[in-house]
């Protein structure tokens, strides 16, 4: 592949001067509050303005798109989305967690604004906590870097050229 490429485009990591929504499900919320505080752990970090940082909890991860098309009209740079979808012996966490999934990605889409998609699918309790400050990480965490690490490209790239 040549070298001799034309613009490359690298986001900073800096939250400060963006407006951030984090809105978390309370169910399974033992998970959802570690991954709550692992999305406003990675925004302080990188230098987010707090006062500029909104929580919303919501009853459950179904919840998650209706509530990102209210916040529309807030104008947030980004919207982290969090929530903890677990296996059980029912068809119901397909519905829950396909439908969520679906509905932040079209509404993603739509809105022009990026939606992290911090919303843990696992078969068990233990393949959640791992991943809500176990030792797989924080995906909370993760969530909110991928948003601002978005809001900052997303402003490249449609600046103009
Ligand atoms: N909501 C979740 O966030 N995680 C789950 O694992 C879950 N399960 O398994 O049922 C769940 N259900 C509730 C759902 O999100 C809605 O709140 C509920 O159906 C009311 O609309």
């Amino acid at each position: 592949m040549s070298e001799h490429t034309n613009q490359s485009f690298d986001a900073e990591m800096q939250a400060g001067g963006f407006r951030f929504a984090v809105v978390a499900s309370r169910f399974n919320s033992f998970v959802t509050e570690q991954l709550l505080s692992g999305a406003l752990a990675a925004l302080k970090q990188q230098g987010a303005d707090m006062a500029q940082v909104d929580v919303v909890r919501i009853p459950g991860a179904w919840e998650l798109p209706i509530t990102v098309r209210a916040l529309e009209h807030r104008k947030y740079d980004a919207i982290i989305c969090l929530g903890a979808v677990i296996k059980g012996d029912t068809p119901h966490f397909d519905y829950v967690a396909g439908e969520a999934s679906r509905g932040l990605s079209a509404e993603s889409l739509r809105m022009g604004v990026p939606i992290a998609f911090g919303l843990l699918t696992t078969n068990t309790l233990e393949q959640a906590t791992d991943r809500a400050g176990g030792k797989h990480g924080n995906k909370g965490f993760d969530s909110a870097m991928t948003a601002i690490e978005m809001v900052n490209l997303l402003r490249k790239l449609r600046a103009q050229a």
